[in-house]
């Protein structure tokens, strides 16, 4: 099976968190951190500062990496691991910009909209926003509802 790197950051900062909804690709619509695929030679890390300057216009400060998540979908009728680096960050330096792929908005934390966000998100950021570290695995079917779910924290 083939497997895609992925990155992942979310900015947490005066008790809100900064979220973009996608304007273009399979989740348009939907609200997520920055992130994308690593390219050839880039570190997960590398790739996260990448991803975040182009989508919203900022660099992160103060970013740790807190999840690895596996997205086990079906993509062109073939299975695929998803493995995505979670970072977050509590500043960044720059202006906040929406991009032609991204449209950046701060929500409270309690505020958080699940409802317009991948299914897996529900069950994972409350994870994060604890304070605690952790693995998880999703397998998905085709119409990317959930079949199994594993989370451990580290
Ligand atoms: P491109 O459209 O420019 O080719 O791609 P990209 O920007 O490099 O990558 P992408 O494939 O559009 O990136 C998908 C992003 O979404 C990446 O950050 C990983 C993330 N992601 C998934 N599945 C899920 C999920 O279920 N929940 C969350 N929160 N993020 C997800 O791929």
């Amino acid at each position: 099976m083939k497997d895609r790197i992925t990155t992942l950051l979310l900015i947490i900062k005066n008790n809100k968190i900064l979220l973009a909804q996608k304007k273009r690709g399979f989740s348009v619509g939907k609200y997520n951190g920055a992130g994308g695929k690593v390219e050839n030679g880039e570190t997960v890390e590398e790739c996260m500062i990448r991803e975040t300057r182009e989508e919203i216009n900022v660099t992160p400060v103060n970013y740790t990496k807190r999840a690895v998540i596996t997205f086990n979908i079906i993509e062109k009728g073939e299975r695929l691991n998803i493995i995505m680096h979670t970072f977050t960050a509590d500043d960044y330096e720059g202006e906040i910009k929406e991009s032609e792929e991204m449209r950046p908005e701060w929500f409270d934390l309690d505020k958080i909209p699940f409802d317009k966000m991948l299914p897996d998100d529900k069950v994972w950021y409350p994870v994060i926003l604890a304070g605690k570290n952790f693995e998880a695995y999703f397998k998905f079917d085709e119409n990317f509802n959930i079949l199994e779910q594993q989370l451990t924290v580290l």
